[in-house]
């Protein structure tokens, strides 16, 4: 009985450590998605998206073969875009309630998508409790009071610093003249509510990460700032180990590098993104290929952790416009390609995959998804141009060689050769407008050949045997390996080999 009873105990661990080893075990590089909940889907007919709406997209989401969404912030706040919370542990009423948010995640969690929050650290709205009681003191003369020290208060005017009304004190603010007060991080009591706040998102909702904003605004200098996320990244892997963390740190590559030291899984690539970004430079250079293989090895040599590249995201303007592509589906299909062939995990900005364009203010660059013209939420406020070139979700599901569909066969071919994403590049061919990059890891090893060229096909002849295992063709044509070696790309062609 004794033996059976250790037995049974022993194949209980064993299943226990193999599902914790699962979870753990998971790689955190991964095809994501972001998503503007204000103008993806509206469930209520009120106009603006919500929970429920980006719950009904589901089937769109498993459609694309992403592995998880990034929610941009769904807390309370008074702005549309939400980046200045009133309360980190309610949903906005305008999104839905807090049941609908743990309902979205365990929908996700069944088909297999993880969900991440955007964490507004930095600042709060002036509307948040912590504020109005820090001010309320000050202006009861009352400096001593603790919610004035979860913020930084100064008796002097300077940069960055706005004017309490009716007061000689002075707030740190950086955004938007005065709205969102930033938040003292440094101080001990603050940490202790994001520790709560993060246990909440992470245990009770069930989030599987965070999108951390403005990281580079946390503190006095950058040491400072790398000292907090630090603390943040240990808090939130104590909570939860399997959890993934990116941050927007708007900076350059050796910036960005260094501020891998805190432990944070990934930052934003952002020198990848935008008009003067490592893609559309490529794209428009006299040798794109070797501009695209010297700034990926850039980018692998000098970060230590997964890489986070993005064609753009919602404060940028649309890729689409950059390029110039509202009549040309290759160059936009070719420039999904080519970041997608960047290892980590890459972002795509909710739109881009079907060729939504977006420049300006703010709000332009966040309108409403257009699954098709009867079906769009309203605008945000702000938008003064709101105009689509390219055909609408339900449309491009039904063509074959739309934007769309070119994304998802994007995905899928990185769903069967997850190395694309875990691996390490190396150069194992290079001339002006065409290169093939080693990819490989533990795991194995795949060879990714790329035709930068619009027009004309590309002959490589490789050393060694290889099979053809998948290919992704912008711009149609066809790809050929003869005698196991000798390649042909055609224009905007993409192709994975493997080794014979
Ligand atoms: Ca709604
Ligand atoms: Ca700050």
């Amino acid at each position: 009985m004794i033996k059976r009873l250790w037995s049974v105990l022993i194949v209980l661990a064993l299943l226990l450590s193999a599902a914790a080893l699962g979870e753990d075990a998971a790689p955190k590089e991964g095809r994501w998605y972001e998503i503007f909940v204000y103008s993806f889907s509206d469930s209520n007919g009120d106009g603006i998206g919500d929970l429920n709406g980006v719950r009904n997209k589901l089937d769109y989401l498993e459609y694309l073969g992403i592995d998880g969404i990034w929610l941009m912030p769904v807390n309370p706040s008074p702005s549309y875009h939400k980046y200045d919370v009133t309360d980190y542990k309610d949903i906005d009423p305008q999104y839905g309630t807090l049941d609908d948010m743990r309902a979205l995640v365990s929908e996700c969690h069944e088909k297999g998508i993880r969900v991440i929050t955007d964490l507004v650290l930095n600042h709060t709205s002036t509307k948040h409790r912590w504020f109005t009681m820090a001010c309320g003191a000050l202006r009861m003369s009352n400096p001593a009071n603790k919610y004035v020290s979860y913020y930084n208060f100064y008796e002097a005017a300077g940069p960055n610093r706005v004017n309490l009304f009716g007061t000689n004190w002075y707030y740190e603010e950086q955004f938007s003249g005065g709205s969102m007060p930033d938040l003292n991080l440094m101080n001990p009591q603050v940490r202790q509510e994001i520790r709560s706040i993060m246990e909440f998102w992470l245990s009770d909702i069930g989030v599987d990460g965070f999108r951390l904003d403005a990281v580079t605004s946390y503190g006095k200098d950058i040491l400072e700032n790398i000292e907090i996320l630090k603390w943040v990244n240990d808090t939130a892997k104590e909570i939860k180990p399997s959890c993934y963390i990116v941050g927007e740190a708007w900076t350059s590559l050796d910036q960005i590098a260094r501020y891998y030291e805190s432990g944070i899984d990934s930052f934003f690539l952002f020198p990848a993104s935008q008009a003067e970004g490592y893609i559309a430079s490529a794209l428009y250079a006299m040798k794109p290929a070797r501009t695209y293989m010297k700034n990926l090895l850039l980018s692998e040599s000098k970060i230590d952790g997964i890489l986070a590249p993005f064609l753009g995201n919602h404060d940028t303007a649309r890729i689409l416009g950059i390029l110039n592509a509202s009549s040309n589906p290759a160059l936009l299909k070719f420039a999904h390609g080519i970041i997608n062939m960047y290892p980590g995990s890459v972002f795509t900005y909710y739109g881009d995959e079907i060729g939504m364009s977006g420049s300006g203010n703010d709000p332009n660059k966040r309108i409403a998804m257009n699954w098709s013209e009867e079906e769009r939420t309203s605008d945000p406020p702000g938008v003064t141009r709101a105009r689509y070139s390219y055909p609408g979700v339900y449309q491009q599901m039904e063509d074959a060689d739309s934007p769309l569909n070119f994304y998802k066969q994007i995905n899928a071919i990185k769903a069967a050769y997850p190395v694309i994403m875990t691996g390490r590049s190396s150069e194992k061919y290079l001339a002006d407008k065409c290169c093939v990059i080693e990819r490989s890891d533990g795991t194995g090893k795949v060879y990714i050949a790329i035709n930068f060229d619009a027009d004309k096909s590309a002959q490589i002849t490789l050393e060694g045997a290889y099979t053809l295992a998948a290919e992704l063709l912008a711009n149609g044509g066809e790809v050929t390996l003869e005698g196991d070696n000798a390649l042909t790309l055609p224009p905007y062609g993409i192709a994975l080999l493997l080794e014979k």
